[in-house]
């Protein structure tokens, strides 16, 4: 079967986008920074499919750089990257924000991104046909929000790097995706809020989101298309979610 490596495999989106592929019996290379969390899926998912998982935090470059050439020779051939792991740190205005926060989602969400998929190209490009990078980008690299400020920047990074790498992979058969989904059910909130959660039950609360669940079911088909056809961009959002006027700010 093939193989899937999926970043961020400990929660959230990453959490049911492995175990989606484990039902259809892919191999899996799980990584996360929580080896608590990597240890109890590999035991439920183990009975299923090969699991390899990994401690692997993808702001620390070095490690990262080194991913392929750790991986064993029954993982080593992966024709799917899930580059999904991410967060939002904060929602106050730019004017007011921790620079640290912000440094740790460039870190995270532009450069372990960018540096997961640097390490698994010649990898990707080996396996060619079919082989596909899906970027979990959202909603917030396409429409600005108060306090989106960073996380929104590093979203639209998200989707201008995916269409940059269809540019360069053109000719090697390897597809990539920005998937990008809004307000979803998660972990997300409860991080970005540093474990608000009052926040969290506030903000979903008779909303209907997208639970991680739909995101895997889009992450399986998109990976399992024909290998002749590329989605470049998928925005999903739950139908409650829409956009409001303009806010115009009145002189008194
Ligand atoms: P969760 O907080 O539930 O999951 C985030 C995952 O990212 C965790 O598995 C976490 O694992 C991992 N992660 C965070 N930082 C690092 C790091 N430095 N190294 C390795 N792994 C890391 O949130 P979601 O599932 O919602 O988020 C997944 C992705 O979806 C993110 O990129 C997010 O920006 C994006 N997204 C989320 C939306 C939402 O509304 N929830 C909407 C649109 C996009 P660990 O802590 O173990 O390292
Ligand atoms: C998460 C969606 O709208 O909360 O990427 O930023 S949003």
């Amino acid at each position: 079967m093939p193989i899937a490596l999926i970043t961020g495999a400990t929660s959230g989106f990453g959490r049911a986008t492995a175990r989606k592929f484990a039902e259809a019996g892919w191999s899996l290379v799980l990584t996360g920074r929580r080896q608590e969390r990597l240890d109890e899926l590999q035991a439920e998912l183990s009975p299923l499919c090969p699991v390899l998982t990994l401690a692997l935090d993808v702001t620390d470059f070095d490690a990262v750089a080194n991913v392929a050439n750790s991986l064993p020779d029954d993982f080593k051939n992966v024709s799917v990257l899930v580059n999904n792991a991410g967060l939002a740190l904060g929602t106050d205005a730019a004017q007011r924000s921790d620079t640290t926060q912000w440094q740790q989602m460039i870190d995270t969400n532009v450069s372990g991104l960018a540096r997961m998929t640097h390490a698994l190209l010649p990898t990707l490009i080996a396996q060619g046909k079919g082989a596909s990078i899906i970027n979990i980008g959202s909603i917030a690299g396409h429409w600005p929000y108060p306090g989106g400020n960073v996380y929104c920047g590093t979203k639209a990074f998200v989707e201008q790097f995916s269409y940059g790498l269809r540019c360069d992979l053109s000719g090697t058969g390897v597809r990539v995706t920005n998937l990008a989904p809004g307000m979803a059910e998660s972990e997300f909130t409860l991080v970005r809020t540093g474990g608000n959660q009052e926040a969290h039950d506030k903000l979903y609360a008779g909303a209907e989101p997208i639970q991680p669940d739909d995101i895997a079911d889009t992450v399986f088909w998109i990976a399992t298309l024909p290998a002749h056809l590329n989605v470049n961009q998928l925005e999903i959002m739950p139908v409650s979610q829409s956009w409001s006027p303009f806010t115009i700010h009145r002189q008194s």
